[in-house]
């Protein structure tokens, strides 16, 4: 999508810090960390929202996951513990809208989130 700044980063048209890249998924930190550790974990596909992963694409799921348990070994919190966060919607406090999680750690989270 051509206003997408996700698809810009994924397309490597814009500049990000990207810590992980295979054929389907990127993984760059987040440019207003709210963490130690905060990299967000985006598939390459252009997707609106998790509401809009149709059910066929449920594998795009499974590589979120799974690159985002790389992503934590890489930045050593996958011991010490870290949140894999997947915003929806306004309320949802989705401000992107092309699917991505967020893996926050290096410091103790809060429960219930704000
Ligand atoms: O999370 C959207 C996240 O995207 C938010 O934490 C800021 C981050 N962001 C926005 N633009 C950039 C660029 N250009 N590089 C890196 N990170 C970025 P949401 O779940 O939609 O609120």
């Amino acid at each position: 999508m051509i206003d997408c700044i996700f698809c810009q980063i994924a397309n490597h048209e814009i500049d990000a810090t990207i810590v992980y890249e295979d054929e389907e998924i990127i993984a760059f930190e987040d440019i207003d960390p709210q963490a130690p550790v905060h990299v967000l974990v985006v598939p390459k596909k252009h997707i609106h929202t998790l509401i809009d992963l149709k059910e066929n694409e449920g594998e795009i799921l499974e590589q979120l996951v799974g690159v985002a348990k790389t992503v934590a070994v890489m930045k050593h919190v996958d011991h010490r513990g870290f949140r894999f966060v997947l915003n929806c919607n306004p309320e949802g406090g989705q401000t992107v809208y092309h699917l991505h999680a967020h893996v926050l750690g290096g410091r103790k989270m809060n429960w219930p989130p704000g």
